[in-house]
Order: C-alpha cells, then structure tokens, then sequence
C-alpha cells in the first residue's frame, strides 16, 4: 500500500540529458515548478550527440527541423549554415538549450543509474548510481535514448587485438588516424559516414561489410541566408504541417502510388529526388508506398542498384556493394559513400562471402585465410535499440518485478510511454513510440507526460500506470501497422533484429507522428482512458 505522506528527496528524476531529458527537465523545474534532477553517465549534456562524434558524424534530418519547436525566439535566434548539421553544432546547439533554462545545476553528470526499484509501501521510485548514491522521487522519466546502448560483437580474440579500437557510439575525445591502417566493422547510416570521411585521412581502409546498403544522396551543402530566413519566417506553417505529418523530416509526403505512373515518370521522379538528397525523402517523398509495396520498393531498389553500377568503377566491387534485397531498413543518405571505394586506399571486405573467423594481435583473419592488418579497428556495429539501456539496468516495478522479466516477450508499451506494473515511470522514445524525425516526437511526448503528471499534482493521484488491456492493445495496434510495411521483412535493429538473440519484435508505432498525437489528444481528452489512477482515498480503503 501506497503512503500518501512519505516524502521523497526530489518530485521527478530524469535519467538522461539527451534531447529528451533535457526537455522534460524544463518542462518539470521550470514550468510544472517540482523539483527535479536529472542523471547521465556521460560527461556532459547531449546524449547521442555527446557520445557520436566520429568523424563524419552528421544529422540526416535537415537543420531546420532537427531542433526543438516548443520555444519560438529559440529557433529565430537559432543559427545553421548547412543543410545538414554536424555533430559538435548539435552538442553546441543542446549545452545552449540547458544554459538558456538555467538546467545545468540539476543535472548530475559522470552518474550512472544502476538501479531503479518502485517502492511500493512508500510509492516512491528509489534510484542507485555508479557513485554509490541513493535518492528518492515521486516520478521516474526514462529519457535512456534508443539508439544509445552500443552493439559490440563478441569476435574471437577481441582482447587480443593489440591496435586501438573503437566503437562510434563511445568515440573518444581526440584520435589521429593520419597514416593508419584502418578497418571499418558496419555499413549502416554511421558506417557510411564514418567510411566517407575516414577515407582521404587515413592510409588505408578496409571495409568489413556484413549487408551491402541502398543508400542515396544527402544532397549536403550551403545554405544562403536568405534561405534560412525564409525558412524562420514560415516556421509556424512548417511545424504544423509536420506535426500532422507522418515521418515529420519536413518535405512533403508523396500520396502517389509508385505503380500509377509509367516506368519514365518514375524514374523521373526517383531522379528528382536523388539530386534533391535525403534517405527518408527518398523512401517517402517520391511515392507514398515505398515502405509498403513490394512493386514500388523493387522499383526504388532497382533505381539505386543502378546508381552503385554507374557510380563505382570497379565491377567486382560494386557487385559486392549492391544489395539485392528489401529496401525496407531505415533509409539512409550519405556524402559520396560508394565513389568512396574508387579510392585506391578502400578496399571492401563481405563478411557474408568471407566471415571473419578472429582478431588477431594484428588485424582481422577472415575465412580465406588473409590477416588484414590494422593500426585502428572501429565497430560501427550500431546499437541495442530502443529497450537497450533498459534491460542493461535493473528496474523493478511493483512486487519487484523487473523489466527484464516484464519484458522476456520483447520490449512493450502503452503509446510509447509507460508500461503496466510499473508506476509513475514515464518513458521518452520507449518502445512502440513513433518512427520519425526524433525531436517532434520527443516534444509530443515530453509535452504530454508533463501535462499528465500536472493533472496528477493537481489532485490527489498517486500513482499512473496504465492498464494490462490498453498496453496489449496497443501492442497490437503496433503489430497490426508493422504488417502492413515491408520492415518487418528486413533483418534490422527496427525490430531488434541486428542483435544475436534478442526477440524479432514490433517496437515502434508505424502510422506516423499525426496519427500519433491524435491518439495521445484522444487519450487525454477521455480522462486519461487506458491508465489506473489510483488515489489517496483509493489507498486509504485498501
Ligand atoms: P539520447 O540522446 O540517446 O540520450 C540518452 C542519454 O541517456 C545518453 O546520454 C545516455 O548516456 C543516458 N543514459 C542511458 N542510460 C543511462 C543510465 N542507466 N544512467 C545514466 N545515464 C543513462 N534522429 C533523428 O531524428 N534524426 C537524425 O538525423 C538522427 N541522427 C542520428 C545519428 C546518430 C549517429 C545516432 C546514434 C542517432 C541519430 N538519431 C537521429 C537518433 C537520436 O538518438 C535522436 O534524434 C535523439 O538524439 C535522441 O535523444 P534522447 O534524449 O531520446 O536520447
Ligand atoms: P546499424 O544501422 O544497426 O548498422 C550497423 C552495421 O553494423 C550494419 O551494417 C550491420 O550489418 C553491421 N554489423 C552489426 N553487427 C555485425 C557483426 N557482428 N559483424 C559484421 N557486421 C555487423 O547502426 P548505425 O549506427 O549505422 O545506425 C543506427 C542508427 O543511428 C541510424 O539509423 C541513424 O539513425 C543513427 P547488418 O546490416 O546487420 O548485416
């Protein structure tokens, strides 16, 4: 039973300064008025944007629209040069936002949180760090990030390796790979820029490639400040748009169906695109089923085929890069990645063709027998998505059930942020939370765990979560709109598929950003349909 007097250290403890810590942050101290701390092991603010700074490091969102919308003078003062941004403009642009709030002095960073265990006698969230400490709160916010918990493959005699190695999500401070021999593990959106800009600094590269991308322009470059201006005179129409629409990266999404036109007009339209730049314009700006229609996603794959074909001069490599199958992961978008293996200083290793058998003091043996010696070893082996970071800790809700048993079916939720058993704990980006641009979506839901924890202060509630029905209906819903796509079909991390034994699961809510918000407004709107609210006056007559 729930004690309506046990007093906690803080109202809410966030875990994790990302872009959605950092909001929910603000959203709790500065406008709800509780107070609030929030942890991260990193050594500063910024999350992804903190940890990824590989070279080469670069948005695929355009600048304009990765940034938060919920203050209007913030994004007129905000400056971008760039179509795209790169990696220390997003850090800067972040550390900004938490000086801009006065957020600094609340946020404890080199912490990690080990543990979070509900009490259910004192109905408190009780938090454990890295650092030994202990501190209670009302509500936990889970802003862990989902592309944050890194993937290392356990290759034989990875210790024994005796080079420097790395993984891009963890990239160190300072590195110099001027006349290194490097190998590059991964070819997936990081690989891509990390290959591209390693290439000209390094004296070799070898790359290890497991799946072979379909992967189009960025379409990088300049932005006139004209451009820019015009862009922030007309950002009132360009949020709302996006906020109705559905991958919400600011470009119009296609209604035309790619096989009602002629095989010309799509390839014109593919064309268009391509010099445009962008991987999610490409996947949902050029037809509107892509993602859906087997047709019209042979019809995409088979124009980028022939793209790797004109673009790298070497046939066995090309043939190499050329996938064969689904264009249906995360679309991806790069700054020159196939002309990259024109290079004489690239070569490209399939890993399907010749598996690495070990790692060697020196390199990398693959099954032909060749050592390719290294200097350097990076894994651009990606993450343990979505529900990484959660099962890597130990959370326990009511009857001190884990989230790892809680979870054993694969990672569920209701609307993306909250799970039953699991009381006052709100989750940003968990899982079967939208598949978009990511700051939109983190504003939709910092917005609205805000809003429902005001509701809650405001009255006598206790503790939220929601019910076993609506989280199962909701995984269903989720289910049900994964099928209709073509990504279940395709072997990675959007279904936890990239992690050698982890459950092949649906873990985002397909049907995009507007349908999203309309479901959050409905829930809200009928009283929070979905939750248990349990009351003092509930508890004191249990
Ligand atoms: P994160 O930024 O991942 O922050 C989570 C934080 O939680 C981390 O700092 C981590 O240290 C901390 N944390 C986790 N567990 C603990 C713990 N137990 N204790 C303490 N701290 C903890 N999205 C887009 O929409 N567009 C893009 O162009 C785009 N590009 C990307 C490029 C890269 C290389 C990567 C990796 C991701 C990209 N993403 C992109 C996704 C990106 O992660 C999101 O856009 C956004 O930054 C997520 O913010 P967040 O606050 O939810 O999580
Ligand atoms: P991804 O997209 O998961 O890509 C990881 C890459 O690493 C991909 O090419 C994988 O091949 C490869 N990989 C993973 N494990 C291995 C092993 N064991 N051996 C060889 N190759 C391996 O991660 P990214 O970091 O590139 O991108 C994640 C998101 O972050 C991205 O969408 C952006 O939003 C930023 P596979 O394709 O699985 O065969």
């Amino acid at each position: 039973m729930t004690d309506p007097d046990v007093r906690s250290d803080y109202d809410a403890i966030v875990i994790g300064a990302g872009f959605g810590g950092i909001y929910m942050l603000h959203k709790l101290r500065n406008e709800l008025g509780l107070s609030a701390r929030a942890f991260d092991r990193a050594g500063g603010v910024g999350g992804t944007w903190y940890w990824n700074r590989y070279p080469g490091a670069l948005s695929d969102t355009e600048g304009f629209v990765y940034r938060y919308s919920f203050d209007k003078e913030l994004l007129q003062e905000s400056e971008w040069k760039t179509r795209y941004l790169r990696q220390p403009e997003i850090l800067a642009y972040l550390e900004g936002v938490v000086d801009r709030y006065d957020l600094a002095p609340h946020i404890q960073l080199n912490t990690g949180i080990e543990s979070a265990h509900f009490d259910e006698a004192c109905g408190v969230w009780r938090v454990g760090t890295d650092t030994g400490e202990t501190f209670t709160a009302k509500y936990l916010v889970t802003a862990l990030g989902l592309l944050s918990a890194t993937n290392l493959p356990n290759i034989k005699g990875r210790d024994l390796f005796e080079g420097e190695l790395y993984h891009s999500g963890a990239w160190p401070e300072r590195h110099d790979f001027t006349g290194k021999r490097v190998g590059v593990i991964g070819t997936g959106s990081t690989g891509i820029q990390l290959i591209t800009a390693l290439a000209p600094q390094v004296e070799h590269l070898t790359v290890f490639q497991r799946s072979p991308q379909y992967s189009v322009p960025a379409g990088n470059g300049a932005l006139a400040g004209e451009v820019v201006e015009a862009l922030k005179a007309n950002y009132d129409k360009i949020w709302d748009d996006l906020r109705s629409s559905s991958v919400a990266f600011g470009f119009k999404e296609s209604s035309v169906p790619a096989m009602s036109v002629s095989e010309e007009e799509r390839r014109k339209v593919f064309q268009e695109s391509w010099d445009i730049g962008g991987g999610f314009r490409f996947m949902f700006g050029t037809f509107c089923d892509v993602a859906t229609d087997p047709a019209a996603n042979a019809a995409a794959a088979e124009f980028i085929r022939s793209k790797i074909t004109e673009i790298v001069d070497d046939p066995e490599t090309a043939r190499k890069l050329t996938p064969t199958d689904l264009y249906a992961k995360r679309p991806i978008c790069d700054s020159g990645y196939y002309a990259t293996f024109n290079r004489n200083n690239v070569s490209l290793v399939s890993v399907k063709e010749t598996p690495i058998v070990e790692m060697t003091p020196k390199g990398i043996r693959t099954e032909d027998g060749v050592e390719h010696e290294l200097d350097v070893l990076v894994f651009a082996t990606g993450f343990d998505a979505v529900d990484g970071n959660y099962t890597r800790m130990d959370i326990r809700g009511r009857a001190g059930e884990s989230i790892n048993a809680h979870w054993q079916g694969g990672p569920t939720s209701y609307l993306g942020v909250s799970t039953t058993g699991f009381p006052n704990m709100f989750m940003i980006l968990g899982p079967n939370g939208p598949f978009t641009n990511l700051p939109p979506s983190i504003e939709a839901q910092v917005e609205w765990i805000a809003d429902l924890i005001g509701n809650a202060e405001s009255g006598t509630v206790l503790t939220v979560e929601p019910t076993r029905e609506a989280e199962d209906a909701w995984t269903q819903t989720c289910r049900e709109i994964a099928d209709v796509t073509l990504f279940p079909k395709a072997q990675s991390w959007i279904f936890g598929a990239n992690i050698p034994g982890k459950t092949n699961t649906v873990m985002f809510y397909l049907a995009g950003l507007g349908n999203y918000r309309t479901t959050l407004a409905e829930v809200a709107a009928n009283g929070y349909e979905g939750f248990d609210m349990r009351t003092e006056a509930l508890v004191q007559q249990a």
